[in-house]
């Protein structure tokens, strides 16, 4: 849990200065109405994360790591699996930077379910929770 709080507030710190002509929005919170450059941009920040050793690849063994930081314990490992082939899209072991960005912006649009190029508490949370990355655990 309190790992997933300070996941909050990096993104809340990232997401400001972009929400700073949305005072509303910003108000919201983290969990709030996520634009699309905002989605993209946290994406990329996450790449940033993941990519330990910064060769711009993110491997299986990254993302493991990265999961195992997040959540506390080491993920189930098809769940490991499955996110990570939402990232390799060619299937070569290895999720760059370009991979990782298109398939950001297909699973935008995945979860942007009402098509209105924002991501609003709901949809966010919804999308978040079909991969298995959302804050609730049953
Ligand atoms: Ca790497
Ligand atoms: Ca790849």
């Amino acid at each position: 849990m309190k790992t997933m709080m300070v996941t909050g507030t990096a993104l809340a710190a990232l997401l400001a200065p972009m929400l700073s002509g949305a005072p509303a929005l910003a108000q919201r919170g983290p969990m709030g109405p996520v634009t699309h450059d905002a989605y993209v941009a946290m994406q990329k920040q996450r790449f940033d994360m993941m990519d330990a050793d910064h060769d711009g690849v993110v491997t299986k063994e990254e993302l493991t790591a990265q999961l195992t930081a997040r959540m506390g314990e080491a993920p189930p490992a098809e769940r490991v699996d499955a996110l990570f082939k939402t990232m390799d899209t060619d299937g070569d072991g290895k999720a760059t930077a370009a991979e990782v960005a298109a398939s950001a912006e297909s699973r935008f649009a995945a979860m942007d379910t009402n098509h209105d190029g924002t991501l609003s508490e709901d949809e966010f949370r919804a999308g978040m929770a079909q991969m298995g990355m959302g804050g609730r655990r049953r």
